[in-house]
């Protein structure tokens, strides 16, 4: 039985690195209300870099609502918020830590 000759072409070819995606333009998403949940800060622990949000569902996550400790991709939110604060936030799932990667202060109700 013959071994099926491997063209170093074919090789070449399958490992080209795949052509950078441009990522399209979701400005409109950033700015949709349905992707951000609200939240409630509870504690900030500038120390650790994390904050403590009383958070609705998160469906990207698919957590029910809950308080619990998040990261923060931005250090610099944390002299911004304090416990109390109402928020819009965003929250993704990096290895084992929770990340806040967008945060607003909630619009007050009327
Ligand atoms: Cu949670």
């Amino acid at each position: 039985m013959k071994t099926p000759f491997l063209t170093p072409l074919l090789a070449a070819a399958l490992a080209l690195p795949a052509l950078a995606q441009q990522k399209a333009d979701d400005h409109g998403a950033h700015h949709g209300a349905a992707d951000m949940t609200a939240g409630e800060i509870r504690k900030v622990d500038k120390d650790a870099a994390k904050l403590t949000i009383k958070h609705g569902e998160l469906k990207n996550l698919d957590m029910p609502a809950m308080t619990m400790v998040f990261q923060v991709k931005d250090k610099a939110w944390l002299d911004k918020l304090k416990a109390g604060d109402k928020v819009r936030f965003k929250a993704e799932k990096e290895g084992s830590a929770y990340v806040v990667t967008v945060i607003e202060a909630q619009p007050k109700a009327d």
